[in-house]
């Protein structure tokens, strides 16, 4: 069906997005906003450069939906990169919100809210002991392997080739020539001597891990993992794999970190380690747990985080941690998927008839030697490649201009996808059977 054909459905869809009549504001924006900011953006994905467009300027957002600043409406697989599991302009966490802003933005003090939001994290996730709120996935990344370093005296760590853990140095590495020394800066500005500190195995792979581990003996601090990754697009772990990671870090006496600033509160209220019953020694939030507004958390074993400053010697401070309007909006939408623990099978249907209704159309179209998808709980994947994508290597084998081609088809047909392949796609709450009709009605056409 050609696109006029499917404007006409998308005018009869009473999901009426609309055919994006033009960009020009948009466009006027972007010019604007590349004088003052580089790229444009405030975050390089944002940019759309991955995909050879120039971005939209979102204006607002409520349910599933997005609307630019020239009036086209999306459905949104984006989220805010997790955090509206719930739908945009969810009642509930602006209502809470503007409750506490009555009482003041910041104090930098000691407040209630804090102590109820940590003590909603500890009862969620049983592997928090203790736990400390900082402002970011990356702030709660950084500060998790420096309470590593602190209380194992070593110095290196293991990260997975294609996993995604913020912008802090020690994390923006990329496998070193031979997969036994130490990373190269996979950033300018990054030294060599940091990336040295970091070693990188392969995701799937238990050998890799216990090959550095033989090499860098009592050396390695701590692995740090994304449990599902979906920062090369979603991959699944094998099985055995975290499992056999837990046993290593036991044995080596390193520290097992989950990196759980996405699957955490998504694929399950306890998160992946719920989900496949390990416990880490240590593990990262953000995004869900802000509901939207700037948060990360790190904790785990007591034993660890007791090292944490004021109570130990590992230093970490925050000036906003805690904020009172940021705890408000994480409190209200983590309370309400901990009383409403259906909403995790409602997530599970909607996005499994996407995921499912794509895999059906990639069948029905003999695609399947182009065309995988990988997929879990709310969130998934497309990929441009004929292979099994199960780690960094398979991943990169999927053809990124075709994922452009289909990321400019979607967006100028109502769909707002991750503007980047190596991304995942997250379903909300609100998503409902129109939203995911219309979506595979439009992916259809494209594939
Ligand atoms: P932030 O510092 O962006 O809050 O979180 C960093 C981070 C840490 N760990 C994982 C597993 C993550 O996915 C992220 C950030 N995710 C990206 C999306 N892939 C954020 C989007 C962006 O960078 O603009």
């Amino acid at each position: 069906m050609n696109t006029k054909n499917a404007n006409n459905m998308m005018n009869t869809k009473n999901t009426n997005t609309t055919k994006k009549a033009n960009f020009t504001r948009s466009k006027e924006l972007f010019a604007e906003a590349s004088r003052f900011m580089p790229g444009g953006v405030n975050s390089p994905v944002r940019s759309f450069k991955a995909v050879g467009r120039e971005p939209v300027f979102i204006k607002r957002a409520d349910g599933a939906y997005l609307f630019d600043e020239d009036g086209n409406k999306y459905i949104d697989y984006v989220g805010s990169w997790g955090p509206a599991i719930l739908g945009h302009n969810n009642t509930v966490v602006k209502d809470a919100l503007r409750a506490a802003m009555e009482n003041g933005l910041s104090f930098g003090a000691a407040t209630e809210a804090e102590l109820t939001m940590a003590k909603l994290l500890c009862a969620a996730v049983p592997s928090l002991e203790m736990v400390r709120m900082v402002n970011s996935g990356t702030e709660a990344v950084m500060s998790a392997l420096r309470a590593a370093r602190g209380f194992t005296g070593r110095d290196k760590i293991i990260k997975f080739a294609g996993c995604y853990h913020g912008h802090a140095d020690a994390t923006l590495v990329k496998a070193g020539s031979g997969l036994l020394s130490g990373a190269s800066p996979d950033s300018a500005g990054v030294s060599a001597s940091t990336a040295a500190g970091t070693l990188v195995a392969g995701f799937n792979s238990l050998d890799s891990v216990t090959a550095l581990f033989e090499r860098h003996k009592q050396k390695i601090a701590a692995v740090i993992v994304e449990p599902v990754p979906a920062n090369m697009g979603v991959v699944l772990p094998e099985k055995g794999f975290l499992e056999g990671l837990r046993d290593i870090c036991t044995a080596e006496g390193a520290l097992l970190i989950f990196d759980e600033v996405i699957t955490g509160f998504r694929l399950a209220f306890g998160g992946a380690q719920e989900l496949f019953n390990i416990t880490p020694d240590l593990s990262c939030f953000g995004k869900i747990i802000g509901a939207g507004l700037p948060v990360g958390a790190y904790g785990g074993r007591r034993e660890v985080m007791e090292l944490i400053s004021p109570l130990g010697p590992v230093y970490q401070a925050g000036t906003l941690s805690g904020n009172p309007l940021a705890m408000a909006a994480g409190i209200a939408q983590l309370g309400f998927l901990r009383d409403h623990p259906e909403l995790y099978r409602q997530l599970e249907t909607e996005a499994g008839r996407l995921f499912s209704g794509l895999n059906e159309i990639i069948r029905k179209k003999k695609a399947a030697d182009a065309c995988v998808i990988n997929s879990i709980g709310s969130i998934g994947s497309i990929f441009f490649t004929g292979e099994n994508v199960r780690d960094f290597t398979s991943a990169l084998k999927s053809d990124t201009k075709r994922y452009a081609a289909y990321f400019s088809y979607m967006l100028d047909n109502g769909v707002y996808v991750a503007p980047a392949q190596f991304e995942a796609l997250f379903v909300s709450a609100s998503h409902g059977k129109n939203e995911i009709d219309f979506t595979l009605e439009r992916a259809d056409e494209f594939l």
